[in-house]
């Protein structure tokens, strides 16, 4: 095949799939459809029945069409990653506010008129391919770049560290983390005793244990979520002066959570609550957006922050280096083939382009030699480079060669350079000018297998952490330690981890203890374990209100999905106009009933149910909205699954919004109609009341939308009392 016919214009592709479908649809109609084939285009006579002898005799080993099917269906599989496995990927496209020219040459970060696509794959780290998308984790949030220059792959998580220090301990990690061995249970968690045991043994990894017990592990949707590098990264420009940079996405939507709860109650109504809410809001046009963020460090000035910027376990506040929005990451366009792009995928963050260059962190150098190594297995030979997916979009000029499952036909006598038989396919090598440069830093040094002394302290940011959530973020926290270390069944290892913790705060130690059935936390039961150098760093900033979700609220109600609880005699006029507010304010509302069909309204018209109480619980939901009507509300008042799901967006701190009767509902509450609508009082907060006939000026509609805008409604009253 000629190279140009090899080489697709772009590995991420037109979007021809919906003109391709027309056009196959058609063929179908005219009779011109394409006649099903083997792999090598052989017309197949019959695809139901196998060659037989006799129509009811043994079938012949000589039915090379059954053969072929078969074994190709055999092998359909490929190796799971063996971390983040589990993944959902999107394309769109990058662009920069602003030329970065001044500390990198990297094209892509150059020129504002220019669009560089992307391919950005979002997973869980623990789970297998086929768990469940909300459990407590954390999510992978890798990005490749088609740069004209070559692939740029920026792998990071959803959140700024990491748990161990050296890649050394990688495979410990992991193998702690899943599932244990003899009985492979307990799948896509970490609340089990391996993990504890190991995570109370390595202090370095209490920082990241802080985030993985917190909201970031609980995303609302990939869409609402940050990324980061993690690791320090260099830029360079062209004249060789460098910098340190630390990426960041920030999201257009905010960042959300959800309650534990109800991801695991989502875990079970619906495993593909992520990947499938993704894939909706880009068929449905509301492309997501993050912001592309750096923390620049000059080159010299790292010695300044007060830790090793080397460290992986260790973030630098934004409050001490602040974020600078250099441009924005959109993604429009879902994968055509899920195994082709999003499986096959292959990441690596040693894709640098000229302008970008490592630091020396011994996480990130020992992921360079990971990555490459993983996909030889997962993917199979050395071309997975040649896959759709991972092609650059820039030509390709070298002399590799062969290897299993070759693509590119490559012409010519000489594989090798230098070379005088190649008439001119010979490719220059480009010395200084163009070609990626490593950043020449001086090393002069023994070999060691010493950590530096600068990578010590394991707790003071962690303790930054926890001083800079709010109260109900530390709620939160001690509840997801109780949670994880109730499921450790050996006591020590309990006792273990919350005397750690004392090395953050003793308050938190001692609120998670209180309940785990073990002694009071005791910081010095470690004193003189391996890694517990009584060392700490005096943190520069004492609080950072970039590492609390509470002021990331979009207070928006994009995309918000919206219940409207219905049955027969729901009076219709006030919910349509509410609905058509939250619609045009970007929101997705859905009526749910006690069956699917229709329902009729109180003034005999019809409207359609999109789902049903039982398949499409309030977990599923941002806020829910109780129209009137008196037989309506009658029905839903004696119907068990209704009045559940109110009281539990209740309990999730939902805004909930009642119109005229429908306040019945909330009876099992404690809130109802007292005498007129407009004298009742709303004790609580996220929870209107209100008359139906101020739905037509609008202000029902915009205290609603400014109230799911906040989220949730944290300081609710008697949350812990609602039994749902
Ligand atoms: Fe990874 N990681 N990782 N990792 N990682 C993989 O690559 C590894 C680390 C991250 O969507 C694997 O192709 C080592 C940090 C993401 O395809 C593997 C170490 C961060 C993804 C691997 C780390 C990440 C991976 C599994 C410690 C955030 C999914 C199969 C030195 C900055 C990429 C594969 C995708 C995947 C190795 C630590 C991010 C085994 C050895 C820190 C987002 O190569």
């Amino acid at each position: 095949m000629p190279q140009s016919r090899h080489k697709a214009a772009t590995p991420v592709g037109s979007k021809d799939a919906g003109r391709d479908k027309q056009s196959q649809l058609e063929s179908f109609k005219s009779g011109n459809a394409a006649v099903l084939t083997s792999n090598y285009g052989v017309q197949s006579p019959d695809n139901h029945n196998s060659l037989k002898a006799g129509t009811r005799g043994p079938t012949l080993l000589e039915d090379f069409i059954l053969h072929e099917k078969i074994t190709h269906f055999d092998h359909e599989r490929i190796p799971e990653r063996v971390v983040n496995a589990r993944g959902c990927g999107a394309h769109g496209y990058f662009k920069v506010y602003k030329s970065m020219v001044q500390y990198t040459r990297a094209a892509f970060l150059q020129d504002p008129e220019i669009e560089t696509p992307v391919f950005v794959r979002f997973s869980t780290v623990v789970g297998s391919k086929g768990s469940a998308d909300t459990v407590r984790d954390v999510r992978g949030f890798a990005v490749k770049f088609y740069t004209r220059e070559g692939n740029y792959d920026l792998v990071g998580n959803n959140m700024p560290v990491f748990f161990i220090q050296d890649a050394i301990k990688f495979p410990d990690l992991i193998h702690a983390l899943k599932p244990e061995p003899h009985h492979e249970m307990p799948q896509a968690t970490s609340a089990h005793d391996t993990f504890w045991d190991f995570a109370s043994l390595m202090p370095e990894s209490t920082h990241m244990l802080m985030w993985t017990m917190s909201d970031r592990a609980l995303p609302r949707s990939l869409r609402m979520m940050e990324g980061f590098g993690v690791h320090a990264f260099r830029f360079s420009n062209a004249r060789g002066d460098t910098c340190f940079v630390k990426f960041h996405w920030k999201p257009k939507l905010g960042v959300h959570g959800l309650t534990w709860d109800e991801a695991q109650k989502i875990a079970g109504v619906d495993p593909d609550f992520h990947r499938r809410e993704l894939w909706e809001a880009i068929e449905s046009g509301n492309f997501p957006e993050w912001e592309l963020g750096v923390q620049l460090i000059d080159a010299g000035k790292e010695t300044e922050l007060g830790f090793d910027i080397l460290d992986a376990t260790k973030l630098i506040p934004e409050a001490q280096v602040p974020v600078q929005i250099i441009g924005k990451l959109v993604l429009n366009r879902n994968p055509d083939n899920f195994f082709a792009e999003t499986e096959q995928v292959a990441f690596h963050p040693g894709h640098l382009v000229p302008g970008i260059d490592f630091s020396n962190d011994p996480l990130l150098q020992g992921r360079l030699f990971s990555y490459t190594d993983a996909q030889l297995s997962r993917l199979g030979g050395a071309n997975f480079h040649e896959l759709p997916i991972n092609r650059s979009v820039c030509p390709i000029h070298n002399f590799q060669r062969d290897g299993m499952h070759r693509q590119s036909i490559n012409k010519s006598r000489v594989a090798y350079e230098p070379n005088t038989l190649g008439n001119g396919t010979e490719f220059r090598v480009d010395g200084a000018a163009q070609g990626f440069q490593s950043f020449p830093e001086l090393l002069d040094s023994n070999k060691t297998r010493c950590r530096s002394a600068s990578f010590d302290d394991h707790f003071s940011q962690a303790t930054l952490f926890w001083n800079s959530q709010t109260a109900v973020e530390k709620d939160h926290i001690v509840e997801a330690f109780r949670f994880e270390l109730s499921k450790v069944d050996v006591p020590d290892i309990r006792q273990r981890m919350v005397d750690n913790l004392a090395h953050i705060d003793l308050k938190l130690a001692t609120r998670v203890a209180a309940t785990l059935g073990i002694g009071s936390p005791n910081p010095k039961a470690a004193a003189g374990r391996p890694g517990f150098r009584d060392y700490r760093i005096t943190n520069k900033v004492n609080e950072d209100a970039a590492l609390s979700s509470a002021g990331k609220l979009a207070g928006s109600v994009k995309t918000r999905r919206i219940a409207i609880l219905v049955a027969d005699g729901v009076d219709a006029a006030p919910l349509r106009r509410l609905q058509q507010d939250l619609v045009d304010a970007g929101a997705i509302c859905k009526l749910v009933a006690p069956r699917l069909g229709t329902v009729s309204t109180s003034s005999g018209r019809s409207l359609v149910v999109d789902h049903t109480f039982g398949s499409m619980p309030s977990v599923m939901f941002d806020a829910v909205l109780i129209p009137g009507g008196k037989t309506c509300v009658l029905t839903l008042s004696a119907l068990g699954d209704a009045i559940h799901f109110v009281l539990e967006a209740y309990k999730h701190c939902k805004t909930i919004c009642a119109l005229n009767d429908g306040a019945q509902l909330l009876g099992s509450l404690g809130f109802g109609l007292v005498g007129n609508p407009e004298t009742v009082l709303v004790p609580t907060q996220g929870i209107m009341i209100a008359d139906a006939r101020k739905v037509l000026d609008g202000q029902v509609s915009r205290d609603f939308i400014a109230a799911i805008g906040r989220h949730r409604h944290w300081d609710r009253i008697n949350v812990e009392a609602v039994p749902a």
